[in-house]
């Protein structure tokens, strides 16, 4: 690696893992991640404000293209603001589930029992907007950040791992167009909408679709 004047190295702090350890954490990992559902219904039990922030700390530790950060995450629990971004979404998903949604796409859908209706945009106690900053500085138009998509994609991983590690529930919701979600939230032009995640707790007696994942030969090959 290429080290300049510029550059100000620090020691990697690193315990490397015996082999016994390796596969304890992963296993241990693995099995806590395998948990994780997507919830559509939520309690409205409350999450610490502490909680949430910690959970977005971990997400905007995510590795990013030229370490630019390039994300914005709105976390909403004002009730009014809650009911606006329903109201707006909703209205968005009933073109999507009556008009523009092709029938193969709906067919796909049908499994998961979902709806125009949105009522845990509401119901849950937070809604994380993650937003993509295009620009790293909104008067430098021609200063783009790098791999924005690819940046904000692995943040989304890393807080949805976060949330279920703590404890909570939440679902990658994806209302389209959602341009919405900057008019409401006031957010500038180079931000964009990304993802809208409600998180909390699930309400009583939830229900999940029975869902499988693929095989690990139907997604991967060792070379
Ligand atoms: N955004 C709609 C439709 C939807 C699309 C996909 I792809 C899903 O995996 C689930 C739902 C909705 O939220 O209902």
């Amino acid at each position: 690696m290429a080290k300049t004047d510029s550059n100000d190295f620090l020691p990697l702090e690193w315990d490397i893992p015996t082999d016994a350890e390796l596969k304890r954490n992963i296993e241990n990992f693995r099995a806590r991640m395998f948990t994780r559902r997507s919830v559509r219904a939520f309690s409205d039990r409350e999450v610490d404000p502490a909680v949430l922030r910690k959970i977005v700390e971990v997400a905007a530790s995510a590795p990013s293209g030229a370490n630019k950060q390039p994300w914005f995450f709105a976390i909403v629990t004002d009730p009014g603001l809650k009911r606006e971004i329903r109201t707006a979404a909703e209205a968005e998903e009933k073109e999507f589930y009556t008009r523009r949604a092709p029938h193969t796409w709906l067919e796909d859908l049908e499994p998961l029992g979902t709806s125009w209706e949105k009522p845990y945009l509401e119901t849950a106690p937070a809604l994380i907007v993650v937003f993509k900053r295009i620009l790293e500085n909104p008067d430098q138009a021609k200063r783009k950040n790098y791999y924005v998509t690819e940046s904000v994609g692995i943040a989304c991983g890393f807080l949805f791992a976060a949330i279920h590690m703590a404890g909570l529930v939440a679902l990658p919701h994806t209302p389209s167009p959602m341009n919405f979600l900057s008019r409401i939230l006031q957010r500038p032009a180079h931000e964009k909408p990304f993802l809208l995640v409600p998180v909390g707790h699930p309400a009583p007696g939830t229900q999940v679709p029975r869902l499988t994942k693929k095989s690990f030969d139907d997604i991967a090959q060792f070379f």
